[in-house]
């Protein structure tokens, strides 16, 4: 078993820390561009109780520009071997380029995060070579449209649809059914109301069979109930990360480390009772 097989296999929530190392991701964009300080940051999250760190070094959020593979390589490779040379946390690496993968891989990633669900060239053959955990997330569109005009004949059953393919395509390519992970995407291509009706139904995407990971940290789906801006928004994370956990989730992607696990604690308490 790899760590990540592990850390699923292990009873009760994964808490997956945020690592951006871009200078324009949208909750903590140019906080964590050099080396050292998103190493940094990585140590505070493991030492919060992070199970899981995300790199990521190109920024998805709605309306983002694309990054070169040059910058990309740049940002995370030198965090990635700073991580691995002192820590033993599992590392995943947030990218859809095969290319990057494969460098992130080689410097000592233990998984793939793939908003693009492996669909680019080449990603599939990378990710099946190494036999490594992939994340599948459903994305609508691409990160500089996506939000202007999504549209589903049933936003649960077209995202599951999706997922199966995805699914598929991978077991097809050589990937184990024990190293796929499945994502709905939340705020990729959805609507507000789209992305409750996904955590409100998240369970059905229990009969794929694959672990869940959600990524609801910080999002636009809760600033439109609470209108707060991003760092005022933790509470309202966690309370929809203990509603995901309700309904099946595994492993919970967020920037607050600390007041996530305490939340996603208390919840696993009532749901782990008598
Ligand atoms: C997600 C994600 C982002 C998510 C997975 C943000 C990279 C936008 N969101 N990966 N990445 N799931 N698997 O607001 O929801 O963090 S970036």
């Amino acid at each position: 078993m790899n760590k990540i097989q592990q850390l699923i296999h292990q009873h009760g929530p994964v808490v997956m820390g945020i690592l951006n190392t871009t200078p324009d991701s949208f909750s903590d964009g140019g906080l964590f561009v050099s080396p050292e300080s998103a190493f940094h940051q990585a140590m505070l999250m493991v030492d919060a109780g992070a199970q899981i760190i995300d790199v990521g070094g190109e920024s998805t959020r709605p309306g983002a520009t694309e990054v070169t593979i040059e910058d990309e390589l740049q940002r995370v490779i030198p965090v990635i071997e700073a991580i691995r040379q002192s820590s033993s946390i599992a590392i995943s690496i947030d990218t859809s380029k095969p290319q990057v993968m494969q460098a992130a891989i080689e410097a000592g990633a233990d998984m793939v995060n793939d908003v693009n669900a492996l669909q680019a060239e080449g990603a599939l053959e990378i990710c099946a070579r190494y036999q490594l955990p992939v994340c599948l997330m459903h994305m609508q569109g691409q990160p500089r449209t996506m939000q202007k005009n999504p549209q589903y004949k049933d936003v649960v059953e077209d995202i599951k649809n999706f997922l199966q393919q995805r699914m598929n395509a991978c077991l097809d390519a050589g990937i184990d059914a024990q190293n796929i992970i499945l994502d709905p995407g939340f705020g990729f291509g959805k609507t507000v109301s789209q992305n409750y009706s996904l955590l409100k139904h998240l369970h059905e995407f229990l009969s794929l069979n694959q672990p869940l990971l959600v990524g609801v940290s910080r999002k636009n789906m809760l600033a439109e109930i609470i209108q707060q801006p991003p760092e005022q928004r933790v509470v309202a994370t966690a309370a929809a990360n203990v509603l995901a956990l309700s309904k099946g989730a595994k492993i919970f992607r967020v920037h607050d480390v600390k007041e996530n696990i305490e939340a996603l604690k208390i919840a696993q308490a009532m749901l782990g009772a008598p």
